[in-house]
């Protein structure tokens, strides 16, 4: 092993900031806090500290923005329902550089990092991979210098926290705001009014054209509150916006001096409603009135903020597409398009012709589900009642779009109905991924199988009217939170021996590969892990009362909880573990810890069911005298951004085994991976690519290929073949229907054999089995050899440069936006 001094490996901080520093945190517990130091908590300490990183962002915040200003670049806009953040003290610290040095002051004020960093409360504006992906490419954007701005919703209660009572998951509302947010600043002055309701009145204007207006509406106020986000190197520090609903009755004060007062605060009250709550549901579609009104109300708004910029700089409308990209993630913004028309066509007075230009060459599309349940429709009726001159414009669009089409296919009216933007079949309904697709320049992907699918399937039709229009831009994550923050022991071991350059250029993990044959590597590669392992077990016991063996192989499946990410396939194992140890038919490989973690939406009966499984499962292996140390079973609750920054580096193995074809890509995969974690996976998603990276050897893979499931579904899919089939598959499903699980309740989790058995087992449950339980074998033997598995977990950490979302953003940046860096000096 070669040693090279760096700076993030230092050990010691530079002296003259740790000073600064210090200063700072004193002037801010007299200024800000007001409290003598021995009456101050160690949530004070947090808000000191949080408002000391938060001035060394200030100045390169103000900076970049007048860079901004003065140089007029093409800006890329990142429109999002979703940025699950989680905290940001460490990550600002790390990414100015000054970590070391934060650490240092507060050791010197009797404080410790840590404790002090534990009190931030998650910022979990997101459900879970789509909300954390916008999140790693803000970091990313910033990291490469692209002027760039990501807007949103602030949330006044973020991801609901999932408790687990009596083994079912119970939500609680995150109150996230309770204590303040340091990192936001209010900016009352920017505020835009957003119309719902009211009617459509056409007149003909002075130079003979028909125009429309939208007249009697009630007006919402949209508040921006802006975060900083800085760069790695904390060079450029971006601006992430998000609208908070005000009521225009602040704004209009005859309201209040002529009606009725009371009335006229709560009806207050039900305005500021429309950001008070983030929807949870990931991958499912709801079609809530409020939840509509949530997606208008923050692009009416951002298009106006990004319009009014437009307009600082320029006279005409014709640079728009030169000088703004819109990037649209996933449908939740598509409404965008109908509204950038009106506000062209009937504020701007643009031709519909002029403005349908300008409009698709600005935006672009990101599609990040295959799910029919979670492809957005709209019904007519809803639109009409809300959004009554977008439906026109919908109407229009949706004329002259399948006009083109008959062109390009005459004859073909099934075409036709295949591709409108408007749903005939039952209650009418808007489609917003065809808006989306009609309205964007570019649609994409999110890995490659997902993209292949997309031109394949839902999309073949858009993809033989516009070949070329859907491009693939696998995922990825940023390295700076997943490998630099999470997993400091991993970090500095890494940059001990390859520099510290792979903080900016993933690739450079590469250089690691010839250290997996070094022994002397490896043992210390070894030692972090189990560091990581032992303090995961500290938290476990901490929280759960749970004894773990840091020994033992640590196999983790975090994701939110949905049936074709087959948690269940996961429990069917470790019940046919518990059968094998049992029956005395285990061979006595290595103890396992098999932990899960993940929130169900709220109204998904059958992912709240499979959680209590889980938990019911887990007291009867955890209990039972036979089984001792050799299994365990744990569900981790609540997790979220901060608890997989503990899981992640701890994991053995990752469980990444959703049936083929069904996950668009997964970002948990890249996490596991990247801190060493081997996977056990299908070919499926953004898998089958760190497969590739990694090398098939590195990867354990099971289970049946997209076309293999889809053929088996066409030619007839029968569940009961597997289970007369298999005699301990059999078992499993028996003990699970017969009660064995929940003694007091023994028919608790028929429904769950049922959904597999009676009801078509629509994700291959069944099919898998035998493959997944056949691979866990040979994960036990591997794990039983531990110089290979070593190698192997190092191999994997050195095979994961592709997944560094800075390769993600150059590619959008380069292929889709058109943009590049723009330094702030
Ligand atoms: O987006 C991630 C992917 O890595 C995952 O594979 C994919 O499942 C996830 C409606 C969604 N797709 N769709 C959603 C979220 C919230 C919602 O209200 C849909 N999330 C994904 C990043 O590409």
């Amino acid at each position: 092993m070669k040693k090279q001094p760096s700076k993030s490996s230092k050990a010691a901080a530079d002296v003259q900031e740790t000073k600064a520093i210090l200063n700072s945190m004193e002037a801010h517990l007299t200024y800000s806090i007001s409290k003598y130091s021995a009456l101050a908590t160690t949530h004070d300490w947090y808000e000191i500290a949080a408002r000391t990183a938060r001035d060394r962002m200030a100045e390169r915040w103000m900076e970049t923005m007048q860079t901004y200003y003065r140089d007029d670049p093409k800006r890329v806009y990142y429109l999002s329902l979703e940025f699950l953040v989680g905290r940001t003290f460490s990550n600002a610290a790390l990414n100015l550089e000054l970590h070391g040095e934060f650490k240092q002051a507060l050791h010197e004020l009797g404080q410790n990092i840590e404790a002090v960093s534990e009190m931030e409360f998650d910022a979990g504006l997101g459900n879970g991979g789509l909300g954390r992906l916008a999140a790693c490419f803000l970091d990313s954007m910033a990291t490469l210098e692209l002027p760039c701005y990501g807007y949103g919703i602030r949330y006044e209660y973020g991801m609901f926290h999932q408790k687990i009572e009596d083994g079912q998951q119970v939500e609680h509302p995150d109150n996230w705001l309770r204590y303040g947010n340091p990192w936001e600043f209010p900016r009352p002055e920017v505020l835009y009014p957003v119309k719902f309701h009211g009617r459509v009145v056409q007149f003909t204007s002075e130079d003979g054209t028909l125009r429309h207006h939208w007249v009697d509406t009630e007006e919402i106020m949209a508040m921006a509150y802006d975060t900083p986000v800085p760069g790695f190197g904390g060079k450029t520090v971006n601006n992430m916006r998000l609208w908070a609903a005000k009521s225009s009755r602040d704004f209009d004060l005859r309201y209040f001096n002529q009606g009725d007062y009371i009335q006229a605060v709560a009806d207050k009250n039900a305005s500021e409603n429309l950001s008070k709550v983030l929807y949870p549901n990931d991958s499912t579609e709801m079609g809530k009135e409020l939840r509509l009104k949530q997606q208008y109300f923050f692009v009416s708004a951002s298009l106006q903020d990004i319009l009014y910029r437009y307009k600082k700089h320029h006279a005409t409308w014709d640079e728009l597409p030169n000088k703004v990209a819109i990037q649209l993630n996933d449908t939740h913004p598509a409404i965008s398009i109908a509204e950038l028309m009106r506000l062209l066509v009937d504020i701007h007075g643009l031709g519909w012709d002029h403005a349908w230009n300008l409009t698709t060459r600005t935006f672009s599309y990101t599609n990040h589900t295959l799910m029919p349940e979670a492809l957005e429709t709209w019904k007519v009726s809803l639109f009409e009642a809300i959004l009554p001159r977008h439906l026109e414009i919908i109407y229009a669009i949706n004329f002259q779009f399948l006009r083109q089409v008959m062109h390009t296919f005459p004859g073909d009216n099934e075409l036709l109905r295949r591709m409108s933007l408007i749903d005939e079949n039952g209650d009418r309904r808007i489609r917003m991924a065809h808006l989306a697709i009609v309205g964007s320049h570019t649609v994409n992907g999110v890995a490659q199988l997902h993209t292949e699918l997309m031109k394949s399937t839902i999309f073949s039709d858009f993809n033989r009217l516009w070949p070329g229009k859907i491009l693939n831009m696998t995922n990825g994550i940023t390295p700076r939170r997943w490998l630099n923050q999470a997993n400091p022991a991993l970090a500095e071991l890494i940059s001990a021996n390859i520099g510290t350059g792979w903080i900016r250029n993933l690739d450079e993990l590469q250089k690691l590969r010839a250290l997996a044959k070094d022994a002397a590597f490896r043992k210390a590669f070894g030692a972090v892990k189990r560091a990581n392992k032992e303090r995961l077990a500290a938290m476990i016991e901490e929280t759960l009362h749970i004894r773990v063996n840091p020994d033992s192989l640590f196999d983790i499946q975090i994701k939110r909880i949905h049936e074709y990410k087959r948690q269940l396939l996961n429990v069917l194992h470790v019940i046919t573990l518990y059968n094998r140890i049992r029956q005395g038919t285990h061979p006595n490989t290595a103890p396992r810890t098999v932990i899960i973690g993940g929130k169900a939406a709220p109204g998904y009966v059958m992912a709240k069911r499979i959680i209590r499984l889980i938990n019911n499962v887990a007291e009867i292996v955890n209990n039972d005298p036979l089984i001792g140390d050799r299994l365990k079973l744990l569900f981790i609750p609540n997790y979220n951004v901060s608890n997989a920054e503990r899981i992640v580096p701890a994991a053995d193995l990752s469980e990444q085994i959703s049936t083929a074809g069904t996950e668009a890509s997964g970002t948990g995969n890249m996490k596991l991976s990247l801190n060493g974690a081997l996977t056990i996976g299908t070919l499926d998603g953004a898998n089958i690519e760190i497969m590739e990276e990694v090398g098939e050897e590195n990867f354990f893979l099971f289970g049946l290929t997209a076309d293999e499931v889809a053929r088996l579904r066409a030619s007839g899919y029968n569940p009961w073949d597997y289970y007369h089939g298999n005699t301990e598959l059999r078992q499993v499903l028996d003990m699970i229907a017969s009660g064995y699980f929940s003694p007091d309740e023994p028919d608790r989790f028929q429904s769950i054999v049922d959904a597999l058995l009676c009801h078509g087992d629509h994700y291959l449950l069944l099919a898998d089995y035998a493959s997944y339980v056949a691979c866990q074998e040979r994960v036990d033997a591997l794990y039983c050899r531990p110089e290979e598995w070593l190698q192997k977990s190092i191999l994997n950490v050195a095979g994961m440069g592709k997944f560094s979302s800075d390769r993600t953003i150059r590619q959008y940046a380069e292929q889709i936006w058109h943009v590049g860096p723009v330094p702030v000096c």
